[in-house]
């Protein structure tokens, strides 16, 4: 009898699959899967053919399942493979990437966020802010990021792990939504998670923690069920969160407060640096973009130049 079911874990050749019952609910069961061989053949340029959170119509036979067909992905978040060619896809068919970041210890950082932000507008992923630790500081510079990044039409959540601040809010964020994390150590990922669902993040700690300083980085990132229904899923490392194959000329349309003047620049290949007649450079003298973006667009546009010089 086939079914439908999602990718939840992945280990080798073998996957956890949990069944959707009407395919809409997920369903209670769980089958370890095999791939067919057919499917062993790779999509083109990619490196994995089966991500946690595809969706997938297998067969079950006794106890043991087979995959037999992958259904169409509606998103995906991919970093590129060790050999900076294949695509490799971390997670499928999520709804939306939260960066969690902190008031202090470590200290906030706008370019960081600028950088996950991008990346997210890059893979044209819904994208969250949640600014932790604000039981221990919550300055002008916390308050600056709020609005900054609120205006700019994504959605920031100030908690605390400790006090429990704001963990409501983040919660119905996330309420039915797969949604797959990032953020610095430290800045209390695990602490949050746990608030949000206690044990959970232990599990995060316990699976994924171990194998990531080995070699097998990639294998352990799974989806966490939460009981306010939907998904949890941990990038393995916040370094994965690039920018992919994106070209450093095209990496100012990332930015959406950039994106009304691109066409007004006096040269079409403007870099919005020493260039004149530059409407980038006139909105941030006006005030309407604000230094700290414009210092994060030149650092990571610099910074991509000279990647690109490497290879
Ligand atoms: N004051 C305060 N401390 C917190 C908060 N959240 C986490 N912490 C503390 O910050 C430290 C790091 O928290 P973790 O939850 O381990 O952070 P993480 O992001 O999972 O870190 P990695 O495991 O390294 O990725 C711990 O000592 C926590 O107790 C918070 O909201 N307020
Ligand atoms: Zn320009």
């Amino acid at each position: 009898m086939k079914q439908i079911g999602q990718v939840i874990r992945g280990h080798g050749s073998h996957y956890i699959v949990k069944n959707i019952v009407k395919n809409t609910e997920v369903g209670d069961e769980t089958y370890t899967c095999r791939l067919r061989g057919k499917f062993r053949i790779q999509r083109q340029g990619e490196s994995n053919p089966i991500a946690v959170g595809d969706l997938v119509e297998f067969s079950l036979w006794r106890d043991e399942g087979a995959i037999e067909k992958i259904l169409p992905r509606r998103s995906k978040l991919s970093r590129l493979a060790p050999d900076q060619r294949l695509e490799h896809v971390l997670v499928a068919n999520l709804d939306q990437v939260a960066m969690i970041t902190s008031t202090k210890q470590p200290k906030l950082n706008f370019n960081l966020i600028d950088r996950f932000l991008m990346a997210a507008e890059y893979q044209d992923l819904r994208a969250a802010i949640c600014i932790n630790k604000i039981d221990l500081k919550n300055d002008k510079k916390v308050q600056t990021a709020q609005r900054l990044y609120s205006e700019l039409g994504y959605s920031v959540f100030l908690t605390s792990a400790v006090t429990g601040q704001g963990i409501d809010q983040f919660k119905s964020y996330l309420a039915e939504k797969l949604t797959v994390f990032t953020g610095q150590s430290g800045v209390g990922k695990s602490s949050l998670l746990n608030k949000i669902e206690p044990g959970l993040g232990l599990r995060v700690g316990d699976i994924c923690r171990k194998s990531r300083k080995g070699r097998h980085t990639t294998v352990c990132t799974e989806l966490l069920p939460l009981s306010i229904s939907g998904y949890a899923a941990d990038t393995p490392g916040f370094r994965e969160f690039g920018l992919l194959t994106a070209h450093p000329d095209e990496i100012d349309n990332l930015l959406p407060e950039f994106r009304p003047y691109l066409m007004q620049c006096r040269f079409n290949d403007c870099r919005h640096g020493a260039e004149p007649e530059c409407a980038v450079k006139s909105a941030l003298l006006r005030g309407d973009i604000l230094p700290s973006r414009y210092q994060s667009y030149q650092k990571i546009f610099e910074e991509m130049k000279t990647k690109q010089k490497l290879y």
